[in-house]
């Protein structure tokens, strides 16, 4: 057993994204910091099984990642996606920007290789990683942690100041912490699933769709998504209801997801050559939100990114969230305080942020599904580009507070309400906007929504 020797020593476990980036940030700033973590060293064996699984990163997920110094890095191997490509059944397409020009885009980064950055400039910066150490047990009396190791079975013991939760949605320190206090723990499952699969490159070796965009194929209570690599493949995400038709019970092995790609994915089906090996050998995931009341134990443990707040993936902001919360705890901490304050803080501070990403990314599911003519909708979104237009300083959609912007996410969702609310009174009543009182809808917009913050 080796005791903590240091007043700033803390105990990270998991290094995947957010225990990473959070072990950068504080090792930086002359902390010790020990990183335990499940799987092997990727930079040794390769990132599980080579497959390529990507991410969106924006404006929130860049900020951390230049406060870590590693934005440089990962940006090399990052694909643009200016919008969303649109594949309707009948086969047309239609890219809708993110943003107003390209200074407003999104990026998309290979998990494994942004995971490899952020290990090696973790440990670079001096933490101390430790692989093949899986959590399984706490005592938090005597401040001991447990550790599996999967290839001989092997137990290990470590005592610590303080426990750093950076385990994922399945956190097996949160379901230490559970056996201890009551979290307020509450998981509201999705009731979808979804699958990888892969569109490799083209026979020419180049990309085999347009690459600067994030494809999706919407269809209704299901639909298909695809992010661009930067070696010239994508990988699509299947998402399916668990029950109905179809779902994942009714689409079971390779030859059903060919006959439901032929039917509603027509023009990916020559893209992906190897569906029914992917649809039978990649792992099905489930969707789920997680709600805690609490996410911290005194001074003796926290919880961070996807094993506190886990959210569905339709806004894309997951990763950039955990970030977020990175730079908050390290901030918390390095302030000094006590650490049962300092964990309270952070808390405090962040629990209202994730409820509203929460939220937000449930409604933008429901949104992408509806997307479709529906003639009151459109009016109101071209009322609201005529509204960031007329008041950029007062208006503002509001993926574009979330996506490119670091006004706190509960600051964007509660605009966001009170923005919609003026589209729809606005909009009531009239066919076009050229019948609209401009007048009156320009005093509206004053009164109604305060000058927007800026991101210091
Ligand atoms: P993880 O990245 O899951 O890391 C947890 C780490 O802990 C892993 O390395 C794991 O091996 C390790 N670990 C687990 N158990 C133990 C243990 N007992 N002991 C030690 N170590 C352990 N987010 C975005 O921002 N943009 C996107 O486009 C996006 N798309 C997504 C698409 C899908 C289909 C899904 C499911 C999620 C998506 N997300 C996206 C969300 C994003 O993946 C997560 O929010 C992010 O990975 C959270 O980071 P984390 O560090 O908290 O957890
Ligand atoms: C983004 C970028 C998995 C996933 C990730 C994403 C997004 C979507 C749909 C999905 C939201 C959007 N989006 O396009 O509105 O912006 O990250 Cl399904």
């Amino acid at each position: 057993m080796n005791a903590p020797t240091h007043p700033k020593h803390i105990t990270l476990i998991g290094a995947g994204l957010a225990g990473a980036l959070l072990a950068t940030l504080l090792a930086r700033r002359g902390w010790q910091v020990d990183v335990y973590e499940k799987r092997g060293d990727p930079r040794l064996q390769g990132y599980q099984g080579g497959r390529s699984i990507n991410l969106a990163l924006a404006e929130r997920g860049r900020h951390a990642l230049r406060l870590a110094g590693a934005d440089e890095a990962v940006m090399a191997q990052a694909v643009m996606m200016r919008g969303r490509m649109v594949h309707f059944l009948d086969g047309r397409t239609d890219l809708q920007r993110y943003g107003r020009d390209d200074s407003e885009v999104i990026w998309s980064v290979h998990r494994g290789e942004l995971n490899l950055i952020l290990l090696q400039i973790a440990e670079d910066a001096g933490a101390r990683l430790h692989f093949h150490r899986g959590l399984s047990e706490v005592d938090f009396d005597q401040r001991i942690a447990r550790f599996v190791d999967d290839r001989d079975g092997g137990t290990h013991e470590i005592v610590f100041d303080s426990l750093v939760g950076a385990d994922g949605a399945g956190s097996a320190l949160r379901g230490a912490m559970k056996q201890a206090t009551d979290l307020g723990e509450r998981t509201e499952f999705l009731g979808h699933s979804y699958k990888e699969l892969e569109i490799p490159p083209s026979p020419d070796g180049g990309f085999s769709i347009e690459p600067n965009a994030l494809h999706i194929w919407p269809r209704g209570r299901y639909m298909c998504i695809a992010l661009p690599n930067d070696e010239r493949t994508f990988t699509v995400t299947l998402f399916l209801p668990n029950e109905g038709d179809p779902s994942f019970q009714t689409v079971r092995d390779g030859a059903d997801a060919r006959a439901l790609f032929e039917r509603d994915f027509a023009d990916a089906l020559p893209l992906i050559p190897n569906l029914e090996h992917d649809f039978e050998h990649n792992p099905a995931g489930l969707l789920a939100t997680l709600y805690l009341d609490r996410w911290h134990l005194d001074d003796r443990a926290v919880l961070l990114g996807d094993a506190a707040h886990a959210m569905v993936p339709f806004h894309g902001q997951g990763m950039n969230c955990a970030f977020e919360d990175c730079i908050a705890l390290a901030e918390h901490l390095l302030a000094g305080n006590d650490r049962a304050d300092a964990f309270a803080a952070f808390q405090q501070q962040r629990l209202p942020s994730t409820r509203a990403i929460q939220a937000m990314a449930l409604e933008n599911y429901l949104e992408m599904r509806d997307r479709v003519d529906n003639d009151d909708y459109l009016l109101q979104r071209a009322l609201e580009h005529e509204l960031a237009q007329r008041h950029p300083e007062r208006f503002m959609p509001r993926y574009a507070m979330v996506t490119f912007h670091r006004m706190p996410y509960e600051v964007a969702f509660e605009r966001g309400q009170r923005q919609r609310e003026l589209l729809v009174e606005l909009t009531a009543g009239h066919e076009r906007l050229d019948t609209l009182d401009w007048d009156h809808v320009d005093a509206l917009v004053r009164e109604r929504l305060s000058p927007l913050p800026t991101d210091e």
